[in-house]
This record gives structure tokens, sequence and C-alpha cells, in this order.
């Protein structure tokens, strides 16, 4: 069931559970400011997913509320994960649910790194 991504920031969804050490995942890479593991139901062959460590449900949201250190800290992870997984020079994608209609189901923003595979053209 999506998420409205305009409510409030609620720290009981599972990406909550999982910085605050309450459930496992499959980590990649963590600094300062992001956590990234591998997807749990991978969509191709390297399907990573980045957080911010912050609490912020869409990229408006982070955008508005997050401290510049925030912020650059997490663009540059999600950097060091995509060259740090060898994807560079095979290209990959970098995909953000936001809201209902985008189908967000986790109320904790999130990238996606997909990879390892010719990913074809944008959305259907
Ligand atoms: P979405 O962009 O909100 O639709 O993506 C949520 C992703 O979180 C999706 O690809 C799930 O497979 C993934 N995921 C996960 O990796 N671990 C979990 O415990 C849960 C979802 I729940």
């Amino acid at each position: 069931m999506p998420i409205d991504a305009t409510q409030p920031y609620d720290d009981s969804n599972i990406f909550a559970k999982i910085l605050r050490g309450e459930l496992p995942c499959n980590k990649v890479y963590e600094d300062e400011h992001a956590l990234a593991f591998h997807d749990i139901n991978p969509m191709a062959p390297v399907h990573i997913l980045v957080i911010p460590k912050g609490g912020y449900v869409s990229w408006d949201d982070f955008s508005e509320r997050a401290s510049d250190a925030e912020i650059a800290g997490f663009t540059r992870a999600v950097g060091k994960v995509a060259r740090d997984g060898a994807m560079v020079t095979q290209g990959y994608r970098l995909l953000a649910n936001i809201g209902k209609r985008a189908g967000q189901e986790v109320g904790h923003l999130h990238v996606h790194i997909f990879g390892g595979q010719p990913l074809g053209p944008m959305l259907a």
C-alpha cells in the first residue's frame, strides 16, 4: 500500500527500524549521513537502497529540512556506492519513488540504485 508522502515522518517505518538496529539488513555501506543495503526483493543483478540517516519522507521533505551537510553527505554516499559497486563504467540507474502515484511503499526516503545489466528504457 503506497504511502502519502505529504504526511509527517513516522519513525515506525521499516527503514527507521533498520537504522535503529531493530531489524537486520544486508549492509553495503554506512557513514555519518547514509546507510546503503541490498534490496530484499532485487529487480536487477545490483539493486541497492541508499537512505539518509535523518527522518525524511520524500525528496522535497529532505531538500527542505535537511542540513547542507546531510544533503552533501547523502549525495556523496550514493556516488560512493555506485563507484564501489563497479557500476560506473557500465552505467546504472537512480530512482526514488515519492508518494502514492509513484508507489512509494516505505515512508523513509530511499534512492534505488540499479545496475549489473542493460536497464532498458525508462518507465513504462
Ligand atoms: P519503494 O520505492 O518504496 O516502492 O521501494 C521500497 C523497496 O524497499 C522495495 O524495493 C522493497 O523490496 C524494499 N524493501 C527492503 O529492501 N526491505 C524491506 O524490509 C522492505 C522493503 I518492507
